[in-house]
């Protein structure tokens, strides 16, 4: 495979500072040899910057830097559709808004090729507000909305060339959802697979039956990481801790078995806050589920202590 990293210092769509760190610790983390180790060759593309766009101001006045964040948006979504032309794009985060671009420029791609997008979105939160619901006002907590074309985006945030159907959308891991994320995803048909799902069925299954949909339809698999879909004993450099997240087993897993499938196309990895890190454990685990996803077999890990 021929990996393309793509470094966004995105970092005003979250609550804290710090996420522009993140492609820094991920890259000092070593994510190029890893992938470099595991026969891929790796692009290391350098970091976007955003680009300079006036949006109307948004009636919701909690809506925080929504300007920097449309400009981002354009720029990552036009990398997004550049660079899946061929190759694994993988976005180095940068806070979860970052998603609004990757994910709808890769739809364009999509779309252009005649195959139907499907997004696994790993996270403890849903991520589907919109502009009129957030009461944070953090655009980190809007990009499924978003690229599912929920209305009330336009003409703040970019108009979408190709949205993701609600149906194509799965998520695992979730346990922090806010009362007018829960309203809006039930008259959707995203999947979601709360913790406790985990916990009563196993992650096996519920990924199992996600990617014989995908294989089924012949899709192209976007993976979404959100450091938060770790359980804060394992993933603890992230500003939206929450208890009773994956375990280090389960997130492995999860990408053993993306590995596996031969179906992911490209990957975000978000949220991680190096400020918050612990000698850097959560950036090396981010790059440790990578090679993961990549190929690398538990009975190959290096020998490391932590
Ligand atoms: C909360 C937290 N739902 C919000 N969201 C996220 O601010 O809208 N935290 N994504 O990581
Ligand atoms: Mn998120
Ligand atoms: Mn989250
Ligand atoms: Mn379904």
């Amino acid at each position: 495979m021929h990996c393309k990293l793509i470094g966004v210092p995105l970092q005003d769509g979250a609550s804290q500072l710090g996420c522009e760190m993140g492609p820094s610790a991920l890259r000092t983390a070593g994510i190029v040899t890893a992938l470099s180790e595991l026969g891929h060759t790796v692009s290391d593309l350098g970091n976007l910057a955003p680009l300079s766009v006036d949006p109307p101001a948004h009636p919701n006045a909690t809506v925080r830097n929504l300007p920097l964040i449309r400009g981002w948006i354009e720029a990552i979504a036009e990398a997004a559709y550049r660079e899946s032309v061929d190759g694994m794009p993988i976005f180095l985060g940068g806070d979860h808004a970052l998603s609004a671009g990757s994910v709808s420029g890769i739809a364009r791609r999509a779309t252009e090729e005649g195959r139907p997008l499907f997004v696994l979105w790993l996270d403890a939160h849903t991520d589907f507000h919109t502009l009129d619901s957030t009461r944070s006002g953090n655009l980190h907590g809007v990009p499924v909305a978003y690229f599912t074309g929920q209305p009330g985006f336009s003409p703040y945030l970019p108009d979408l060339a190709a949205t993701v159907p609600a149906t194509h959308v799965c998520m695992i891991g979730i346990r922090s959802v806010d009362p007018a994320e829960r309203a809006a995803l039930a008259r959707t048909e995203v999947t979601v697979h709360d913790m406790r799902a985990i916990d009563e069925h196993g992650v096996a299954a519920l990924l199992r039956g996600f990617l014989a949909e995908v294989s089924a339809a012949n899709g192209l698999l976007h993976v979404s990481l959100d450091v938060d879909f770790l359980d804060p004993a394992v993933g603890p450099a992230v500003g939206t801790t929450v208890p009773g997240g994956a375990t280090f087993r389960e997130a492995h897993l999860v990408m053993e078995m993306l590995h596996d499938s031969g179906l992911v196309t490209s990957l975000d990895l978000v949220e991680l806050n190096p400020f918050l890190d612990e000698r850097g454990r959560t950036a090396i685990l981010l790059v440790d589920l990578t090679a993961s996803l990549m190929g690398r077999k538990v009975m190959d890990r290096p020998t490391r202590s932590y």
